[in-house]
């Protein structure tokens, strides 16, 4: 299959680029970089070394992988450059990685928030519009989160994928089922971005039947992939700082250094979490199971385990040895919240869960130890706040 892989370059882009060329795909990496650009704005690293786009695809390159291509592209911005290279390339299917990820860093300013929603939003509308204007028929798969359905009004029920079924009562007293969206709760402007891909993805699909997968992911944590530890050149990001870097990562890597945990709140938020070997996996498992012609948008949850943050942050301590800090949270969010979730279309489709064992956590200690030189100690707070009440919370602190 010829495969695009926008954001081929990031955090998950990357190791599912070469899991695809490694299953024998034809790949090519569509990305603009902007990730490590902001990484040069906010003066961070990843805490492991990586090299360049070109180091990386050349490496692959001569340890025998399939060769993959690389095409510089702002999604967001050059829509003629899609197009012509849609129609030049005619892909089978498109993976779309590419977009501002990182909740906080959509919460730093107002310049981050409308960069946030320009980036996302415009990028997700050109594929979708190039698409309709090229006339091929191309299978989206788009990472989105389960951030889209909210945390804390789920009050006990399971959270579905993607559909809930409700009862709509008719002026005649009857009443008739229908599936809609689940309805959207997003909890930062980051997230709301992936509420918005949604809609687009539902007119997209009713309206010229375009092939949609929408993948819930939650928090992706690891750093390698059984492909990229095939040589050192291949190796994944890893985000520790207060803006990209996600909570369990940034746990295991705080308790490498001897750094206290830093749990927002009481840690009773619930979230749900997938490694990223599982992640790699479950993307090569959406592309070889698209949707049919006119089949309304598939949507998976991809997760498999959740745990509450200060849950994990005690599991993490009992590891290590390390302490934990309990801090005022930066961001507006529930107290405390359960999460219960359906993820049975990828184990149906033969997703083997890798849980959260302590052979993987030492696995990202070492990692993080091996480079903790490479760390910036000022980087890791969390200083992005929700709201003016929270900022000040924390510098009070
Ligand atoms: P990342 O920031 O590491 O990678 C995103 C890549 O997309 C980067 O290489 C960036 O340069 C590129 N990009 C961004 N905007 C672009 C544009 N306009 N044109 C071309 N390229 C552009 O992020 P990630 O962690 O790899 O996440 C990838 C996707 O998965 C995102 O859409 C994210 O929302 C989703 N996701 C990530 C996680 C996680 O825990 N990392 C969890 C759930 C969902
Ligand atoms: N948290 C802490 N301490 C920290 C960092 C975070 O307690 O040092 C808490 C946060 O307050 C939050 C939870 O941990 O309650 C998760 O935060 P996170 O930064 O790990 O995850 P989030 O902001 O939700 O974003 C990440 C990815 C995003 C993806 C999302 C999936 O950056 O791209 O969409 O996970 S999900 O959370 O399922 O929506």
């Amino acid at each position: 299959m010829k495969v695009f892989v926008l954001g081929g370059d990031g955090f998950c882009g990357w190791p599912c680029a070469v899991n695809l060329a490694d299953k024998g795909h034809d790949v090519f990496i569509v990305d603009n970089l902007s990730r490590r650009k902001i990484d040069i704005d906010l003066e961070v690293e990843s805490l492991t070394p990586i090299t360049s786009i070109g180091e990386r695809i050349q490496a692959w390159s001569e340890i025998g992988g399939k060769p993959i291509q690389f095409i510089h592209l702002d999604l967001a911005s050059e829509y003629q450059k899609l197009l012509d290279l849609l129609i030049e390339e005619k892909p089978d299917s498109i993976i779309h990685f590419a977009e501002q990820r990182a909740a906080p860093y959509s919460m730093k300013s107002s310049a981050t928030k409308r960069y946030t929603v320009d980036n996302n939003v415009n990028g997700t509308h050109n594929l979708l519009a190039a698409i309709v204007e090229s006339q091929l028929d191309i299978h989206i798969v788009h990472l989105g989160t389960m951030g889209v359905y909210g945390y804390g009004s789920h009050r006990g029920a399971t959270i579905p994928e993607g559909y809930l079924k409700v009862e709509v009562p008719q002026p005649d007293g009857s009443r008739f089922e229908e599936e809609i969206l689940h309805p959207a709760s997003p909890g930062s402007v980051y997230h709301m971005t992936k509420t918005l891909d949604q809609l687009l993805f539902l007119y997209y699909n009713k309206n010229d039947q375009i092939r949609i997968t929408d993948l819930h992911q939650g928090i992706v944590w690891g750093t390698n992939t059984d492909v990229t530890s095939r040589d050192p050149r291949l190796t994944n990001r890893f985000d520790y700082d207060g803006d990209y870097g996600t909570v369990l990562n940034r746990f295991l890597m705080q308790a490498a250094i001897g750094y206290p945990l830093t749990v927002h709140g009481t840690g009773g938020q619930t979230r749900a979490f997938i490694h990223i070997q599982d992640s790699v996996k479950c993307v090569q498992l959406a592309l070889e199971n698209p949707p049919e012609k006119g089949e309304r948008v598939k949507i998976f949850n991809q997760m498999t385990e959740s745990h509450q943050v200060g849950e994990l942050a005690k599991k993490v301590a009992s590891l290590t040895g390390a302490k934990i800090n309990y801090l005022p949270n930066p961001r507006n969010e529930a107290v405390e919240n359960d999460l219960i979730v359906d993820n049975r279309c990828f184990i149906e489709l033969g997703l083997d869960p890798t849980t959260l064992d302590n052979g993987l956590l030492e696995e990202v200690v070492n990692v993080a130890k091996k480079f903790s030189n490479r760390c910036d100690l000022k980087r890791i707070p969390c200083v992005s706040a929700w709201t003016s009440t929270q900022a000040k919370a924390i510098h009070k602190s």
